[in-house]
């Protein structure tokens, strides 16, 4: 058992002030004694990030150069799908530790994996079908993060049911043997690993498929995140091909509840807002991914004022950083609306505690993990702001979550706990270098590789 103390602690319910805290066998201990090793002032619950894929960490800044005059998501999809053809197993470990690295030191502590890189470029399994799966859960145990791993169902390349494309070959799989490998990685899930279902889109899965998941009992209880209504070209096909708008059908035809993540759900009509809003299912909100890929605004302010439940994401990771994140989720909506201080709620007006308590919540509840809070029998999982920093003089308990997320660029996150470890000390990862230095030699090989 090792104690601690904190002058200044946080947790959705409010400040406690001079928090003691004991920390055994990697969780939070009912009651601490003595006055333990004293952490700093400000400590916080770290940050679930509800949506990942890895592999597009080492493309960021890559696709920043006009190849169309009409570039957009869809042209961005191509690079991307020629980048992700020239990654395998190693390459992704590699990769994959260096992100959880970087998220780790930006104060983010578990990370749901939106996995659909299972084979061989060419479409053929891997001698072991799970290599690719196996290779993130590798990579998150080196970097001491927590991982939901959510392997992903893909089938088809459009709405209209059309085959995969060949560089979706290797995304592919058939209910059968992707519920095998499912069952696989359900037999090494442990403290730091919870596997989860995920159906890529309503593009790439058909409705079938998904209700033969859904009754599987393996499947039973997990986490469900699928991608939706990023796009008005989906909204578009979805209406034509099904009649209704994706998140409305996606509400009429399966169960969608608490155990549901929809990433993105940017274009709803303002009934869709409120009964997503009223399911229970989380919005998997990655506003720097949105804005960089010209998505479209979230209604926030609407689906706030009906309670629901949100969580981010760093999605293609062009910003790791829960930070920026939330930030943008606030500014986008300020831009638009030409208004300040906006996503509150009536028991909280401070936007900043107002994001982070929704996010934790939201994103411990989308990674199906009992994260996000400091709380008796938790998983010790916590960050640790830099006392040293002129960012935070002067400031009080009532402004400081609203300074952490609003003022300034340099990164405040000190010290990183995940399951009674230290992960970072002083800003830096126990295993920075390392990590670091294999993955600048993977992408030196994959540049060189074009
Ligand atoms: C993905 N990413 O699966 O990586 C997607 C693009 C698609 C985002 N939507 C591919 N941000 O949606 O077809
Ligand atoms: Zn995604």
């Amino acid at each position: 058992m090792k104690n601690y103390f904190a002058e200044s602690l946080w947790s959705p319910q409010g400040w406690t002030r001079g928090a003691r805290l004991a920390v055994a066998a990697g969780r939070i201990a009912a009651a601490a004694d003595g006055h333990g090793e004293r952490l700093g002032r400000c400590v916080l619950p770290g940050m679930p990030n509800l949506h990942s894929h890895a592999f597009q960490r080492a493309m960021a800044g890559l696709a920043e150069k006009q190849t169309n005059s009409s570039d957009s998501f869809w042209t961005w999809r191509e690079t991307m799908y020629a980048f992700a053809g020239r990654i395998g197993p190693e390459d992704l470990q590699a990769i994959a530790a260096q992100l959880y690295v970087e998220m780790l030191e930006a104060g983010y502590t578990q990370v749901c994996e939106f996995h659909y890189l299972h084979h061989q470029p060419d479409g053929k399994r891997y001698a072991d079908p799970a290599a690719m799966s196996l290779a993130l859960i590798e990579a998150a145990r080196e970097a001491g993060i927590g991982l939901t791993l959510l392997p992903t169902l893909y089938m088809t390349g459009g709405f209209d049911g059309r085959p995969l494309s060949e560089r979706q070959r290797r995304f592919g799989f058939d209910v059968d043997g992707y519920l095998s490998l499912l069952q696989q990685l359900v037999n090494v899930e442990n403290a730091a690993l919870r596997i989860g279902v995920a159906l890529h889109s309503l593009r790439a899965v058909p409705e079938k498929a998904m209700r033969e998941v859904l009754a599987a009992e393996l499947t039973r209880g997990m986490p469900v995140h699928v991608h939706i209504a990023e796009q008005i070209g989906e909204v578009q096909d979805c209406l034509a091909l099904r009649n209704a708008r994706p998140v409305e059908w996606l509400l009429d035809n399966l169960p969608v509840d608490a155990r549901w993540c929809l990433v993105h759900a940017t274009h709803m009509s303002a009934q869709e807002t409120q009964r997503l809003a009223q399911s229970g299912a989380v919005a998997g909100l990655c506003p720097t991914t949105e804005a960089n890929l010209g998505d479209g605004l979230f209604p926030l302010k609407a689906y706030i004022d009906e309670n629901g439940a949100l969580g981010i994401g760093s999605d293609s990771h062009i910003s790791v950083s829960p930070v920026e994140e939330l930030r943008w989720l606030e500014y986008g909506q300020r831009l638009a609306t030409r208004h300040r201080n906006i996503a509150v709620s009536v028991a909280n007006h401070s936007v900043g505690e107002t994001l982070f308590a929704a996010a934790l919540r939201g994103g411990a509840q989308a990674a199906g993990v009992g994260v996000g809070a400091i709380a008796a029998d938790a998983r010790a999982d916590f960050i640790v702001l830099d006392d040293d920093s002129a960012l935070l003089a002067g400031r009080d308990e009532a402004s400081l979550i609203d300074t952490f997320l609003f003022a300034g660029n340099a990164n405040l996150v000190r010290h990183v706990m995940v399951g009674g470890d230290w992960v970072v000390r002083d800003f830096r990862h126990r295993d920075r270098e390392r990590i670091a230095a294999r993955y600048r030699a993977t992408v030196e090989r994959l540049a060189a590789r074009v």
